[in-house]
């Protein structure tokens, strides 16, 4: 039988307890700490999505169904490892881990369906290298957004929405905004494919489910001068009720993978309030989560590694 390899689930991490924000958002900003303001904004954010983030559990959860689908499915033979960007465990003390687990090959994925060198590009920089002061062999996933099963998931989502939750005679007066993380504009100089990668997904469920009409928006940008991929979601929703007058909007946030602070913040209460102000109606399908079809995409993607 062939040796036993980790299996690393990396992901973003987020503050467990109240007196984590600061040294989490002081790492998020590369060691900077934030302005007392901007320290009480975000702390602020977090009380109103109920005081934590469920996205640690869910990671948890997710990494789980994950491993257990995989050692089910591959000839191989995987123990769970989890590794976070920006909070304990970090990804290079998990690669430590692994190795003291005498432990000889990494298979990593980042729960993030998108490729950028900012964003997964950096999780598996940082565990290639630590890896290699261990002499580790590291493989890794570098998206999963082009995967039927991961199209399948919003279609069905768009199609619930579509069915219980707006009159068929307004289908046509309904806008699906598909939308990512925001990132630094300069990523375009670099040919990242990250822009292009959330409009092809658009273009893939577009294919399956062709009711209401598509615009790509991005989101939760950050505090910076540079500018950031836009148009940002809110802005997007104002100036297409402006231009067209929707009466409904679904937001797909498409580049996460679950519930969590920028989807409960930025879109359930950020979005909502602009479609309150114009009178619209809000609406966001549940977010993969554990669903099958989610873990069988990730699956699918780690075999053929
Ligand atoms: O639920 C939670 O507690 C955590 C939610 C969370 C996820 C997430 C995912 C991504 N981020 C990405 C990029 C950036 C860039 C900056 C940035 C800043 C923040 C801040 C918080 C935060 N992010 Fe995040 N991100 C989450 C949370 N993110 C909190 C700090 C306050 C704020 O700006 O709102 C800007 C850094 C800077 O200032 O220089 C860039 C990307 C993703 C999606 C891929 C992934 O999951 O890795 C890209 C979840």
């Amino acid at each position: 039988m062939a040796e036993k390899k980790a299996l690393l689930v990396m992901a973003y991490g987020t503050p467990y307890k109240e007196s984590d924000i600061e040294p989490y958002y002081t790492h998020i900003r590369h060691g900077r700490k934030p302005s007392e303001e901007a320290l009480q904004d975000l702390k602020d954010r977090y009380e109103a999505i109920g005081g934590i983030s469920p996205l640690a559990d869910t990671t948890k959860r997710q990494a789980e169904a994950l491993v257990k689908t995989l050692n089910e499915q591959s000839d191989d033979e995987y123990e769970l490892f989890i590794g976070l960007k920006h909070i304990h465990p970090f990804i290079e003390d998990t690669v430590k881990e692994i190795s003291e687990a005498g432990i000889k090959e990494i298979h990593t994925i980042v729960l993030a369906p998108h490729y950028s060198n900012f964003s997964v590009g950096s999780y598996n920089k940082r565990a290639a290298e630590e890896a290699e002061k261990y002499g580790l062999t590291v493989k890794s996933v570098e998206a999963f957004f082009q995967q039927q099963p991961f199209i399948d998931f919003w279609v069905d989502a768009l199609e619930k929405t579509f069915k219980e939750d707006i009159p068929a005679d307004e289908a046509d007066q309904t806008a699906i905004v598909v939308s990512a993380h925001s990132l630094p504009e300069k990523i375009k100089e670099h040919n990242d494919p990250y822009p292009d990668q959330l409009v092809a997904t658009k273009d893939l469920i577009k294919e399956q489910f062709n009711k209401g009409h598509y615009f790509v928006g991005w989101q939760s940008e950050g505090n910076t001068p540079d500018p950031w991929l836009g148009p940002d979601v809110q802005d997007l929703t104002r100036d297409l009720f402006n231009e067209h007058g929707f009466k409904h909007f679904v937001y797909i946030p498409l580049g996460f993978v679950c519930e969590h602070l920028e989807v409960l913040y930025d879109n359930d209460y950020e979005c909502k309030v602009v479609t309150d102000e114009i009178g619209a109606v809000y609406h966001r399908p549940d977010m993969p989560n554990t669903d099958a079809r989610f873990i069988q995409v990730m699956v699918n993607e780690l075999i053929k590694l």
